[in-house]
């Protein structure tokens, strides 16, 4: 980056550099579609569990959001057309229970991303299906992925299946790795040595609570 436009500048978030390229980045193998068994799922403390099928799924309302996309390796990738179906949806069909906080993403293969219900419920938060006009790619999230645009790419699940809803905020994948509980870019919200204290209480109440219910 030698010379940049002030006004892209200013999209970038401390300590990123600028790619054209969009890297993959997935802890494992890329999961392989199968749209007669696919399904998304919502449960936990809900008042309404729903489980929607490939043929329902592709049926919900869709909007188009155009975002940048921020890495926690140092890359960002600016504007991003998404298309998908909004996570204020989705939580407006399950409706929350009043102490839900917090959502755990569970994707495919196995991996988890915690986030709150807050963060979720921004308008440019997308189960996305499609990236500038075409279908996801498979090592992309395909057939479905997150978009969050305002937290680090790793809170964004690729091949996502189900939001749990909850009133406690477990660590998942990455977080239980030594990744930041919240992951705000602008922040720099990198890793967990980060965390405030108030952050590590609830990581630490968290893990207690589960434990005491199982
Ligand atoms: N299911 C799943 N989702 C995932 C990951 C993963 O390993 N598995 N990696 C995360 C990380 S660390 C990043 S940076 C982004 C990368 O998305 P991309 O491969 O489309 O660039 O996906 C996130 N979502
Ligand atoms: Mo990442």
């Amino acid at each position: 980056m030698s010379r940049v436009d002030p006004a892209v500048a200013q999209r970038v978030p401390p300590g990123q550099t600028l790619t054209a390229k969009w890297p993959v980045l997935t802890y494992g193998l890329t999961p392989r579609f199968d749209p007669t068994r696919w399904t998304f799922r919502c449960f936990g403390l809900v008042e309404r569990e729903m489980t929607w099928t490939w043929e329902e799924f592709r049926r919900l309302p869709r909007v188009t959001v155009r975002s940048d996309i921020h890495c926690v390796t140092r890359w960002s990738k600016l504007d991003n057309e998404w298309e998908g179906v909004p996570a204020r949806f989705i939580i407006e069909q399950v409706r929350p229970r009043p102490e839900a906080k917090w959502v755990m993403q569970h994707a495919d293969p196995d991996y988890t991303t915690n986030t709150s219900l807050d963060d979720l419920r921004d308008d440019d938060v997308l189960l996305a299906l499609k990236h500038n006009g075409r279908d996801l790619e498979p090592d992309h999230g395909g057939p479905v992925r997150l978009v969050l645009p305002k937290l680090y790419f790793w809170k964004s699940a690729k091949w996502l299946r189900a939001f749990e809803f909850l009133d406690v905020n477990p660590p998942g994948f990455w977080e239980q790795n030594g990744y930041h509980m919240h992951a705000d870019p602008w922040k720099e919200e990198r890793y967990s040595d980060q965390e405030t204290r108030a952050m590590q209480q609830m990581r630490a109440e968290a893990a207690r609570k589960l434990r005491d219910r199982s």
